[in-house]
């Protein structure tokens, strides 16, 4: 089985009880989570090391850039929860892992009646209609400097709102909240293929006909949620950190 996970941000425990509740068997399942593995909650380090021994696969996140940025010395520092991760005796082969994560990844169907699957961790620009050939855009990014400051990097992994021309909203509340001329960017999506993507806590789990949102809020206190491709089934544990 293939299964996604939401935003872990850091909740190695919530991600451990996931990973029992589905049974979860490294080599014969597949794991992915949908971005911010880290930071914000409790043990960053050792959600990285959970989920590089069951042989996780990512995208990159938002918590992750800013991770690289400030290792890099290229962006302040504000207040995070990555000293675990900073002090480690591997950070170093951390950080290069997070920075080969891609942005956009295909996850194809494992079987003829389950969905075809595109994994980002924000969402998709309004004018990304052939993802293949977009996925292969933002992969062709040279990833040295301040690559992680791309505009397509940026958007695929912080937009919530934006316009038709794909102008982001700086918003970050519940969606019912956003105001003209931003719409939340799945609106504009239209393709076949069905979207995974976290980020957005405040819209929590969310699900449409080809738009799948797996953010639900554990690091908030809420629940920590995965995806399983090959059987359209979604398990939740609770979190354990404080509402
Ligand atoms: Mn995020």
């Amino acid at each position: 089985m293939r299964w996604i996970v939401g935003d872990v941000q850091g909740c190695a425990r919530e991600l451990e009880d996931l990973l029992r509740a589905v049974d979860f068997a490294p080599g014969r399942d597949e794991l992915w989570a949908a971005g911010d593995l880290i930071n914000r909650g409790p043990h960053t380090l050792e959600t990285l090391r959970l989920w590089h021994d069951v042989g996780g696969r990512a995208v990159l996140g938002n918590h992750e850039v800013y991770a690289l940025a400030v290792h890099a010395g290229l962006w302040p520092r504000k207040r995070d929860t990555l000293d675990d991760l900073r002090r480690s005796p591997d950070a170093l082969g951390w950080f290069e892992q997070l920075a080969s994560l891609p942005v956009l990844a295909h996850l194809p169907a494992p079987h003829a009646e389950a969905h075809d699957v595109w994994l980002v961790h924000a969402g998709l620009h309004p004018a990304w209609t052939d993802l293949p050939q977009t996925a292969a855009q933002l992969a062709a990014i040279e990833r040295s400097g301040r690559w992680f400051e791309h505009d397509d990097i940026s958007f695929a992994t912080r937009v919530r709102g934006c316009t038709r021309l794909g102008s982001p909203s700086r918003f970050a509340g519940p969606p019912d909240q956003l105001r003209e001329p931003y719409r939340p960017w799945d609106a504009y999506y239209h393709g076949p293929s069905l979207i995974v993507h976290g980020h957005w806590a405040w819209r929590g789990l969310h699900r449409t006909g080809n738009v799948l949102g797996l953010d639900s809020g554990c690091v908030y206190g809420k629940s920590l949620t995965a995806w399983c491709q090959d059987e359209d089934r979604l398990v939740q544990v609770p979190s354990r950190q404080p509402a």
